[in-house]
């Protein structure tokens, strides 16, 4: 008795059929750079040059001769940056500089924007 016989290949091969010759394109990596926000820092006339200096030491892991310069930036220009965070964090540093600001009875005033 012979064996059953493989089903036949076509003569021709189907329409987008792959060939082990084919050249496949490398998959795209699919990862994407968040965007980055400047937290900003805003000159008013009444908070303390040291309280500015505190916040950028604190919320802003800056150390007393950077913050001082920050802080001086913004006296004289008006604002400055405090630093470039992904969304989620600067939205969090702004909340924790209003916060103590607030608390500390000053009119520091912090925000964001898209880099
Ligand atoms: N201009 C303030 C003063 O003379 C100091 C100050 C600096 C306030 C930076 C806010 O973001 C600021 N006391």
């Amino acid at each position: 008795m012979s064996e059953p016989k493989p089903p036949k290949r076509p003569a021709v091969d189907e329409p987008g059929e792959r060939q082990d010759t084919d050249v496949v394109a490398a998959p795209k990596p699919k990862t994407k750079k968040p965007s980055m926000y400047r937290v900003l820092l805003l000159n008013d006339d009444y908070t303390p040059m040291e309280f500015v200096v505190y916040v950028l030491e604190r919320f802003f892991n800056k150390n007393r001769e950077e913050s001082t310069h920050i802080m001086l930036h913004v006296h004289h220009h008006g604002v400055g940056v405090c630093g470039i965070y992904t969304y989620e964090v600067a939205e969090t540093k702004v909340a924790q500089v209003l916060d103590a600001a607030r608390r500390n009875q000053h009119p520091l005033q912090c925000t964001m924007e898209r880099e």
